[in-house]
C-alpha cells in the first residue's frame, strides 16, 4: 500500500512538472515560420558548457534569436559568419537579435575565453 502511494506521488509530480513547463516551455517546434519565410523566433539556451538550439536546422530568411542564459555565469552568443554578436548575457537573462540568414552552415560559439573549448560551440545549418 505504501508503494502505491509513492507511485501516485511520483506520477503527480511528473504531471505537475510537465504542466509547469506549459505552452512554449518546450523550445521551438521548428514550424513557427514568420512572415516572409525564415524561421521566425528561435529560442536558444546557453549554459555551462552547451549552446542548445531547438533544431540544428532552420530556414533561411529573417530570424530572431532569443538567447537565454540558463547557466550560472555570463555568456556571449556569436555567429561570426552572420555578424551576430551578443555580449554579456547574465545568468537568468535573455537577449535577442534579429538577422537575415542565407543558406549555409554557421558556427555558433560563446567567445568568452575557454568557453567554446569547453563545449559552447555548435553548428547551425540554414536551408533554403
Ligand atoms: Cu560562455
Amino acid at each position: 500500500m505504501k508503494e502505491r502511494i509513492w507511485l501516485v506521488g511520483c506520477v503527480l509530480l511528473v504531471a505537475l512538472l510537465v504542466t509547469a513547463c506549459g505552452p512554449g516551455g518546450q523550445p521551438g517546434g521548428g514550424q513557427q515560420g514568420g512572415p516572409g519565410g525564415g524561421a521566425g523566433t528561435v529560442t536558444v539556451s546557453e549554459k555551462e558548457w552547451t549552446i542548445t538550439f531547438p533544431s540544428s536546422t532552420i530556414k533561411a530568411g529573417k530570424v530572431t534569436f532569443v538567447v537565454k542564459n540558463e547557466g550560472a555565469i555570463e555568456h556571449n552568443f556569436v555567429i561570426e559568419a552572420a555578424r551576430v554578436q551578443i555580449d554579456g548575457i547574465q545568468p537568468g537573462q535573455s537577449k535577442e537579435v534579429s538577422v537575415e540568414l542565407k543558406p549555409g552552415t554557421y558556427e555558433v560559439v560563446c567567445n568568452i575565453p575557454g568557453h567554446s573549448e569547453a563545449g559552447m560551440k555548435t553548428t547551425l545549418t540554414v536551408t533554403q
